[in-house]
């Protein structure tokens, strides 16, 4: 694995609506995510947070059912530069949530140095919605679809490219929650996703198994977008959108240090921590120990 490593904190929130996961950067500084990293030796440069547009007024706040449209496209342009330098420096760069619509930012730096990025979404959803399919009108629903090139062309079109990834290149692990027009479009594009009821027959072992096999093949890169809430809320309870039935914390350690050991995560992402809905900042901790595992933590 690449040992030179950037931190970038994304303090989003208007993709969702409850307040407070724009502290999610600082709540995982803030358990140690730096000196957890530096044990591993890895070096280690903390480029701040971006900054992120308030919303200017009233009336700006919902645009035909994209709510907050302008001010996530300009806040996930400036992650999507941020991003890009980091990657042309030589360094990986790990990026710090903020609500999961800042993944069209992360996406859109990294992909372009990649001709088939693999991306994988550890997540209780699919992100796969557009202004048509959400329920919400929230952008933290529409990454995954934004970055596919699906969707309100201001999303699509961050950083001046699209689509950023191929359906074919995605795997989805963890599903729980899927809206209607999620689930055609994971039919229409062949997108490969592992929900909980596959995880609990086939065991996490054979699901990340699977997934290295199936995109080492194919892709010169992978992408984690991992989604805090894609455990389970008694594990991490400090996210915006919790869904029962999720993947446990056992789990996703092992998930991560067989992603470690497969060596094909190129880029990283820790999204929805929301410390004001958290238990003693638990879920922000369990973040970092996971990232822990990422990056090759053992207890030998
Ligand atoms: N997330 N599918 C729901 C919606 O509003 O589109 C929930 C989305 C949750 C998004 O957790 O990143
Ligand atoms: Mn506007
Ligand atoms: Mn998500
Ligand atoms: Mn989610």
């Amino acid at each position: 694995m690449n040992k030179q490593l950037s931190v970038i904190g994304v303090p989003m929130d208007l993709g969702q609506m409850r307040r407070g996961v724009d502290m999610g950067p600082s709540a995982i500084r803030y358990a140690g995510m730096v000196e957890r990293l530096e044990q591993l030796s890895y070096t280690i440069e903390d480029l701040g947070d971006i900054e992120i547009p308030r919303p200017k007024h009233q009336t700006d706040v919902k645009h035909d059912n994209l709510r907050n449209l302008h001010e996530i496209a300009e806040g996930t342009s400036r992650l999507a530069e941020a991003v890009d330098q980091v990657i042309e420096n030589g360094r990986f760069p790990l990026v710090l949530g903020g609500d999961h619509s800042i993944a069209m930012g992360t996406l859109a730096g990294v992909a372009k140095h990649y001709n088939n990025l693999g991306v994988i979404w550890y997540d209780a959803h699919g992100d796969l919605n557009t202004a048509d399919s959400s329920p919400s009108g929230n952008i933290h629903g529409m990454p995954l679809a934004a970055s596919l090139g699906i969707g309100h062309e201001k999303l699509t079109g961050i950083h001046d490219y699209s689509p950023k990834i191929k359906p074919e290149n995605i795997v989805i692990i963890g599903a729980r929650s899927l809206d209607e027009g999620e689930k055609v479009l994971i039919k229409e594009q062949g997108i490969k996703v592992y929900t909980m009821h596959e995880v609990d027959r086939m065991g996490m072992t054979k699901v990340i198994d699977e997934t290295v096999d199936y995109l080492k093949d194919r892709t010169d890169g992978v992408h984690l977008s991992l989604d805090l809430d894609g455990l389970d809320p008694n594990d991490a309870p400090g996210v915006g959108t919790p869904v029962m039935g999720g993947l446990s914390y056992r789990e996703s350690h092992l998930a991560m240090e067989m992603l470690h050991q497969s060596q094909m995560i190129t880029s990283a992402e820790f999204v929805e921590v929301n410390p004001i809905l958290d238990e003693k900042n638990k879920t922000a901790g369990v973040a970092v120990g996971l990232m822990g595992s990422l990056f090759g933590e053992t207890l030998k």
